[in-house]
């Protein structure tokens, strides 16, 4: 069996649903590469897709020279790192590590938190709302710490901090919309 690619430029395979593969999008978007795309239907996939990730997750890059880059996070390291000149990721080793920490964090402690919120039973509801407040309150907490002008988290930079948090963070007020027992 074969999947489908682009021998001549990365390929992409996604899904617009999903905010990990929403990751990969922006960056390659903002470092302004081309690429051929391939929507895959989390619903029904297809039968090869086994081949392009065994663990049958989106997203995933092939590159044109035939290796396959899974996670979204790693993924958009290595366009930072192939596409310099999109100033992704700061060269100082120092930033580089802050906007590192910013994403661990967030990963670790509030990038799951909008699912907390599907599918809950009423009576466990304020037992949830009360956990992502503690959640979002540490965040804030880190960000008054570490990022204390804003806008972005680098002050007057857009970087990778932003591309790997703003997908989730911007899910937290459409589980609250689709939580009826919040609104
Ligand atoms: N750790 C992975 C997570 C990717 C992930 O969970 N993708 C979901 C869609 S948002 C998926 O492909 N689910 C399909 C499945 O698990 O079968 C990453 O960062 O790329």
């Amino acid at each position: 069996m074969s999947f489908p690619f682009d021998s001549q430029k990365l390929t992409l395979y996604s899904s617009k649903i999903c905010p990990f593969a929403q990751r990969v999008f922006w960056a390659l978007d903002e470092a302004g590469i081309s690429y051929h795309l391939e929507e895959i239907d989390l619903k029904d996939k297809p039968t090869w897709y086994p081949l392009v990730n065994p663990a049958g997750k989106v997203p995933a890059l092939r590159l044109p020279e035939g290796e396959i880059l899974v996670e979204s996070y790693l993924i958009t390291e290595y366009i930072a790192d192939k596409y310099p000149e999109s100033n992704l990721l700061p060269s100082d080793p120092l930033e580089k590590f802050k906007v590192r920490l910013f994403i661990d964090f967030f990963s670790n402690n509030v990038l799951r938190t909008p699912y907390q919120l599907l599918g809950t039973p009423d009576s466990e509801v304020p037992q949830k709302v009360a956990e992502i407040e503690k959640a979002l309150t540490a965040f804030n907490d880190f960000l008054v710490k570490h990022s204390p002008e804003g806008p972005y988290f680098l002050g007057d930079r857009f970087s990778l901090a932003e591309i790997n948090t703003m997908t989730f963070i911007e899910r937290l007020d459409m589980a609250a919309k689709m939580s009826n027992s919040l609104i």
